[in-house]
Parts: C-alpha cells; structure tokens; sequence
C-alpha cells in the first residue's frame, strides 16, 4: 500500500497509502532505513511464511509466520494442493 524513507510516522505515513488500486503481487522492496506498508486478504486460512529472500537476513530474523484463519483447520483438511510441488509431490504425510 506504500514505502518510505526512514521511521514509520503511524500519524503521518497512513495517509499515504494508495487504497484506492494498491499493486497486487507476492514479493516487495524495504528500501534500506525505510519501510513498506502491505496488507493481504484473509480468505485463505493456512500458515504463511513472510520473509527477506536475502539468506543471511532471513537468518538473522527477518521472517514471520503468519497464522491465518488456523481455527478453521483440522488435519486431514488441508489441501493436497499445498503438500509439496514438482517432484515432492505425493511424498507428504496422509494421515
Ligand atoms: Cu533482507
């Protein structure tokens, strides 16, 4: 919804977001001493990793899980479609 230099103002820097037509896509740039503004919808309940692509930062903690709508899960529920990809399809735990 938007990016910026510096420290996060809560006053200042909510009025800038656009959210009216934010971009919609999967990766984003945090600009060195700056900050970005997303948000995602929460219509598909799982846990979501949230992390840097830069290994040595994602060791250094810059990653977060998110936990969405995890209430609405049972095991046995999950869809196989999430179980892997390419070839570890197929190589997940049924329950
Ligand atoms: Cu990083």
């Amino acid at each position: 919804m938007g990016y910026g230099e510096g420290k996060f103002d809560m006053k200042s820097d909510p009025k800038k977001y656009n959210l009216v037509n934010p971009i919609m896509k999967n990766t984003v740039p945090v600009h060195t001493y700056g900050w970005t503004a997303l948000r995602f919808g929460t219509d598909n309940p799982g846990v979501w990793a949230f992390h840097c692509h830069i290994v040595a930062h994602f060791f250094m903690g810059m990653g977060v899980v998110f936990e969405e709508g995890i209430e609405r899960l049972r095991v046995g529920q999950l869809h196989s479609s999430i179980m892997g990809c390419g070839e570890t399809k197929g190589l997940h735990f049924k329950p």
